[in-house]
């Protein structure tokens, strides 16, 4: 039999039928040997168990992508989420995020939330965002203000909501799908120094898709990667490519470099470019050291 994993806690897995029952599984001895770790959004074949019986999961079919904090498979869609109010945007994250999601091969479309809160936030991350590739949607977790169109959006595809914690991801889910989640105050969160949201669990949701709550920042981080590599992963630089004297160009301070050209031109917005030089130099301190 197929299904997915929808969770998986002390080596118990819970494995979702497309028809909707649920198995508990333990991974056969086999997958253990391989070192295959099975995740949450895995494709699995498996034994169902008979009575009280646990089943066993024989075989993850082949993932899609794969993402490593939080450890889940075949997602179709991320949803990095900021607020318009606090905690304060953390756009480097987001950038982060967006260029994680390019590379897996991900779609993206970012969430600012909080618009209730917003003194005019929105509109920049709006500004600076408008030709990264991942459509802008501003929302109201509380009110529900906004929450339609990104509904549409996410309806049938598996997708994560990223961010930092008190952005409101959970509440985010709640007025989405109507769930229950558990949500935090900031103050409760930085009192007990912890996320709300502790683990990680794929939802399924009635219009085929499933919805993944994730703990707090975790969701994506750059791999450690060839720095020059950076530079496809921002939409905005695409026309440019080709266009600078020197190939490869890293687009930081290289002279007759397109891409600052397009910046100087209020092409590319500066802000994006900037927080991409930072990324570009802290790469390249990590690629370095890479054996060290
Ligand atoms: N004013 C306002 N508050 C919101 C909105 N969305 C969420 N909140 C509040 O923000 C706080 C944090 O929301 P959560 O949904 O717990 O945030 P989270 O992103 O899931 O946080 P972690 O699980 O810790 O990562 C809660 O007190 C929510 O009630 C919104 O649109 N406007
Ligand atoms: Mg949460
Ligand atoms: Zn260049």
């Amino acid at each position: 039999m197929e299904g997915i994993i929808l969770s998986g806690i002390g080596g118990f897995y819970t494995v979702r039928e497309d028809s909707g029952a649920c198995h508990t599984l333990r991974a056969q001895a086999k997958l253990r040997r391989q070192r295959l770790t099975p995740l949450v959004g895995d494709r699995v074949v498996f034994q169902p168990g008979e009575n009280e019986q646990n089943g066993w999961l024989e075989a993850i079919l082949p993932r899609r992508n794969q993402l490593l904090r939080p450890p889940v498979s075949n997602i179709d869609l991320i949803g990095v989420v900021v607020a318009a109010g606090t905690p304060a945007p953390d756009l480097l994250l987001a950038d982060r995020m967006l260029m994680y999601a390019r590379r897996a091969g991900i779609m993206a479309v970012l969430i600012v939330n909080k618009c209730d809160q917003d003194g005019g936030a929105a509109d920049d991350i709006a500004r600076q965002y408008a030709g990264s590739g991942a459509p802008v949607f501003r929302t109201c977790a509380t009110t529900g203000e906004g929450v339609e169109p990104l509904k549409e959006a996410l309806r049938g595809k598996v997708h994560a909501l990223g961010g930092q914690s008190g952005v409101g991801k959970s509440s985010l889910l709640n007025r989405l799908y109507g769930f229950e989640r558990e949500t935090g105050s900031l103050s409760e969160k930085i009192e007990r120094g912890k996320n709300t949201t502790r683990r990680c669990e794929l939802i399924p949701l009635p219009d085929g898709g499933m919805a993944l709550d994730t703990p707090g920042f975790s969701l994506l981080d750059l791999e450690l990667c060839d720095p020059f590599e950076l530079r496809f992963l921002v939409k905005e630089f695409e026309p440019c490519e080709g266009g600078c004297r020197f190939a490869p160009c890293a687009h930081v301070s290289e002279p007759d470099c397109a891409v600052r050209a397009a910046v100087d031109r209020g092409e590319i917005p500066r802000e994006r470019w900037e927080r991409y030089c930072g990324l570009f130099e802290d790469m390249k301190i990590r690629w370095r050291d890479r054996y060290g």
